[in-house]
């Protein structure tokens, strides 16, 4: 029997800045902590995973049409561009995968700007509020998710 596919987790902008500022946000997790994490909780639900940052909208357009070849879910949290990129959007309709937006923070309890997701519109569901257990509850549901189909 061939190897589970991989959950990629795919991080947005500024993540790479994770517990440096605005601890009183983001926490005090750096995103190194957060990978660590979700490899771990992975491996007990025996699945592996491509954890990936990058501050370019393009690259995380290139990594979800790898993730529709390669993986049998996407964890993403796309940081800002969560509420502006048509981009994103179109690319996670387009590979057909089931993608779980993810935020540390709730978006929805914050500034009026962060209430519209363009990421949403187009994900399977969404986990938001939990601090850096975001990143766990999304892995969980995405290993459920592709256990039923
Ligand atoms: O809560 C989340 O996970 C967000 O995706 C984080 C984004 C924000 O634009 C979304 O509305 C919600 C911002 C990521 C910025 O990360 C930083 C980390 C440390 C210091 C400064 C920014």
């Amino acid at each position: 029997m061939s190897a589970p596919k991989p959950i990629y987790v795919l991080n947005g902008p500024n993540l790479n800045l994770l517990g440096t500022r605005e601890p009183e946000i983001y926490g005090r997790a750096s995103l190194a902590d957060i990978e660590q994490a979700c490899v771990a909780r992975a491996g007990q639900l025996g699945r592996s995973i491509v954890f990936r940052q990058s501050n370019v909208e393009g690259e995380l357009v290139n990594w979800l049409q790898e993730a529709g070849e390669k993986a049998c879910a996407v964890v993403l949290n796309a940081g800002g561009y969560t509420h502006t990129s048509v981009a994103l959007h179109d690319a996670i309709l387009a590979i057909g995968l089931p993608v779980i937006e993810t935020h540390i923070s709730n978006p929805a309890a914050r500034e009026e700007f962060r209430h519209v997701s363009l990421v949403g519109k187009a994900a399977k569901g969404v986990i938001a509020g939990f601090g850096a257990t975001s990143y766990l509850l999304a892995i969980e549901a995405a290993h459920l998710h592709a256990q039923e189909s």
